[in-house]
């Protein structure tokens, strides 16, 4: 069941999976980090489709299609802020984690790529949402077989080490993966 999460360093819009994951804001209307990459690698059709999904809470997730991209969908969902923990931020992580899990299953997704949800503008501590990502990947992948393939997408040496750190500890053991993307556009 482990074998199924990749841990892998790159860009995440040139990830060649069935879906992938945005951390988008609650207008879906586009931004910065990860957001603006995924806009621009897949194309103006991806904001005009956005605007017919009329925006999405905190927590849940919508789909679009990739346009541009290697993948077929985007899965738009919505990172909790960080305000030092007291507002929930731990289970709307994860309710972020479990929602675009749900929208991958109803699109007949196999693979599906996450980038750090909320660890970025929106300032959630990385190790803590860590756990949380692989926590959720892994109680999916232990429920589910359709989805075959979870891959993190780490921005950056810090994340993957982390991510990697985390992962020996949940899992006693190295992940699949590698330490570089040889997927990067
Ligand atoms: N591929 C993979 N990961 C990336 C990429 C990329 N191309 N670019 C950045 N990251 P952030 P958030 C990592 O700020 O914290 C946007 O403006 C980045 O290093 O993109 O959920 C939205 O519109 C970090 O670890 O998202 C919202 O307004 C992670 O992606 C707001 O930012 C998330 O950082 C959402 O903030």
């Amino acid at each position: 069941m482990e074998k199924k999460i990749r841990i892998v360093e790159g860009d995440i819009t040139g990830q060649t999976v069935d879906a992938i994951v945005n951390a988008a804001n609650t207008s879906l209307l586009g931004g910065g980090g990860v957001d603006g990459a995924i806009h621009r690698a897949a194309g103006p059709e991806l904001l005009q489709e956005c605007r017919q999904l009329g925006g999405c809470p905190t927590g849940e997730a919508k789909a679009t299609r990739g346009y541009q991209l290697p993948a077929k969908w985007v899965i738009h969902t919505v990172g909790p802020i960080w305000r030092g923990g007291t507002r929930n931020e731990d289970a709307l992580l994860a309710s972020c984690y479990r929602n675009s899990f749900k929208v991958a299953r109803e699109l007949g997704a196999r693979s599906i790529a996450f980038p750090s949800i909320s660890t970025g503008a929106y300032g959630f501590p990385l190790e803590r949402a860590t756990r949380i990502a692989l926590r959720e990947a892994r109680e999916t992948l232990a429920a589910d077989d359709r989805i075959e393939e979870v891959v993190f997408v780490c921005f950056g040496q810090k994340a993957l080490e982390t991510y990697q750190a985390v992962y020996r500890e949940a899992f006693g053991e190295e992940s699949a993966g590698g330490s570089s993307s040889s997927r990067r556009k």
